[in-house]
């Protein structure tokens, strides 16, 4: 009774739909495990490298043309591809157990089977090769180590994954071989015999496997909780969850977001959602006096290269439609937690209209220069000029511009820090250099774009408060214009998270209020926040001071409650 006897590209065949039926389950597996444990899977590694390399042009065609999907559609490509190369490891490694001549009686029984220590042994090349060479590749360093995220348990995720795999591949590659012997010698009783003692092998293969699941699973079931409740982590479990949730929501679909019910609570000490003018905060590089501009001969320029260049009075300004917006502001040299953000009504014009009033605007064009009555200038790209939601902004909360906010005109351009909302604009010009303003010339970010960030207006750092009794964790979450989805609250430092209730925005521009009914146990509490935007963006947990490009990281306070 010998081998029946196969092709070569039989066998690769076999193993390879062996290897790709086992792949997909091995796959699944793994996600499986990314998200009980909150380790990272190796799609998700690739994706997010992906993601971070793509040259901006690309990164923003796709995003023109499949908008928050494209993460999810990257994804997906690569999990197909996953299992594709689970299915080609499958392939080769039939054909190279053929190869090796000298060993081969001992890789392969009579009945062309692979004996299971095969299929740990490819467990072990798999785990070796995602450990030491894709996960460094993804730059997430040796077996994640990079990530700060527990480097046990990316190791354990991926000898499960691993040994999944090998167990199963061997399990199919045999079941088919089998099957394919059947055909063969459908007429041989001698062998009729042999293939009801295989068939009950593999019956209690089946059951043994099944079993081994199930306590898997239950395993690590078990394990997440003990680690969930109240088990020290010896890495900073704030950053390690949140790094890892980073690379997670980078490239799978946002939160729908945790509106309440038009019922958000009144809390003590929460900022106010619409900051009353006088309240509103106010930077600028004055260090003596802001200018006084009087508005009955203030005129403003609109030059440059543009085909009718003009300039008007205060009272031309009636002309033009106007628009009313809520939009909320942050300096770039706010600190994590800072007080520099506030949010406001604005009514003003759209920039794009009082460009359009010059006529053509050149080809090749670049920016939009805009000068200050204070000295002060600053740019933006024509294309951000000509958004809706840019505008010249003549009213705040419904009074005229106050004084320290730029009477009579300043710029609104959300999505991009305070400084480029140019307050006391004089003299607006369209230009084809790449014009670097004010703070630019001292180091600061040109593009500018807002950093999402959140704050805990409530309870304040150091405070004492009542043990046992019911309160608020309350504050404002922001991220320019890209929204707000989700804002997650710890009282452990960053080990548990709770998700918080969001006030409904008043626009796609602002903050988002949140809160989360707290009733404190006893001791020190650490509170950490972060947030979420509405692309499934994280807050970025980097610590990171605000020059040049605006400061990051969570915001943290510790209180006591007696
Ligand atoms: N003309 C002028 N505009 C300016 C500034 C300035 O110094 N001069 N400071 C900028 C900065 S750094 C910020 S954060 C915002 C602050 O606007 P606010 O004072 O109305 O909050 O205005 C910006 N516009
Ligand atoms: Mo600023």
């Amino acid at each position: 009774m010998g081998i029946p006897s196969t092709s070569r590209s039989e066998r690769f065949q076999r193993g390879f739909i062996a290897g790709l039926l086992a792949g997909i389950l091995a796959s699944g597996i793994m996600l499986l495990l990314s998200l009980v444990t909150g380790g990272i899977s190796l799609p998700e590694a690739l994706g997010s490298a992906i993601a971070i390399k793509l040259p901006l042009p690309i990164f923003n065609y796709l995003h023109e043309h499949l908008g928050g999907d494209a993460k999810e559609y990257l994804f997906y490509i690569i999990l197909i591809g996953q299992c594709l190369i689970f299915a080609l490891c499958g392939g080769l490694c039939n054909l190279l157990i053929d190869r090796l001549h000298v060993s081969y009686v001992h890789m392969r029984d009579e009945q062309g089977d692979l004996p299971y220590r095969v299929g740990v042994g490819l467990a072990f090349v798999l785990w070796l090769f995602s450990g030491l060479i894709f996960l460094p590749l993804t730059g997430s360093g040796v077996f994640g180590a990079g990530l700060t995220t527990s480097v046990t348990t990316t190791m354990i995720n991926l000898a499960v994954t691993g040994l999944a795999y090998g167990l199963i591949f061997i399990l199919l590659h045999n079941w088919l071989a089998w099957q394919a012997l059947k055909r063969i010698t459908q007429s041989g009783t001698e062998t009729a015999a042999v293939l009801e003692t295989k068939r009950n092998e593999r019956r209690s293969f089946i059951r043994g496997g099944l079993i081994a699941i199930g306590l898997g699973t239950l395993g690590v079931a078990a394990w997440r909780f003990i680690v969930g409740t109240g088990g020290s982590s010896t890495a900073d479990p704030a950053l390690e969850s949140n790094l890892v949730k980073g690379y997670q929501q980078k490239i799978s679909p946002p939160p729908t977001p945790n509106y309440d019910t038009g019922t958000f609570p009144q809390i003590q000490g929460l900022s106010p959602e619409v900051t009353p003018n006088e309240e509103y905060y106010r930077v600028s590089k004055n260090f003596l006096s802001d200018p006084t501009v009087n508005g009955t001969t203030w005129k403003l320029t609109v030059d440059g290269l543009v085909s009718k260049p003009y300039t008007i009075t205060y009272s031309d300004l009636a002309n033009f439609p106007t628009q009313t917006q809520y939009e909320s502001m942050m300096c770039i040299s706010n600190e994590v937690g800072g007080e520099y953000m506030s949010n406001a009504k604005w009514e003003g014009i759209r920039l794009k209209d009082i460009l359009q009033r010059a006529g053509t605007i050149n080809p090749g064009s670049t920016k939009v220069v805009l000068y200050a009555a204070d000295n002060y200038s600053d740019s933006i790209h024509l294309s951000k000029a000509l958004e809706d939601t840019t505008m010249m902004a003549l009213h705040m909360n419904g009074q005229a511009l106050p004084s320290e906010h730029g009477y009579p005109a300043r710029l609104l351009v959300p999505g991009i820090y305070g400084m480029k909302h140019v307050k006391w604009i004089t003299h607006i010009q369209v230009v084809n250099t790449d014009y670097q303003g004010y703070w630019q010339q001292n180091g600061w970010s040109d593009a500018a774009p807002i950093k999402m960030t959140s704050r805990i207006d409530t309870p304040l750092d150091g405070a004492q408060i009542g043990a046992g009794k019911p309160s608020y964790i309350a504050g404002v979450a922001f991220s320019g214009n890209l929204g707000i989805s989700q804002v997650d609250v710890s009282t452990d430092g960053g080990k548990s998270w709770q998700v918080a209730t969001l006030k409904r925005p008043l626009s796609a521009l602002t903050w988002v209020l949140w809160e989360l009914s707290w009733t404190p146990k006893a001791g020190h509490q650490e509170i950490v926040v972060h947030a979420v935007d509405m692309q499934g963006n994280v807050q970025d947990p980097t610590l990171a001071e605000p020059i040049p490009n605006g400061s990051s990281g969570y915001h943290t306070i510790t209180v006591t409650a007696i």
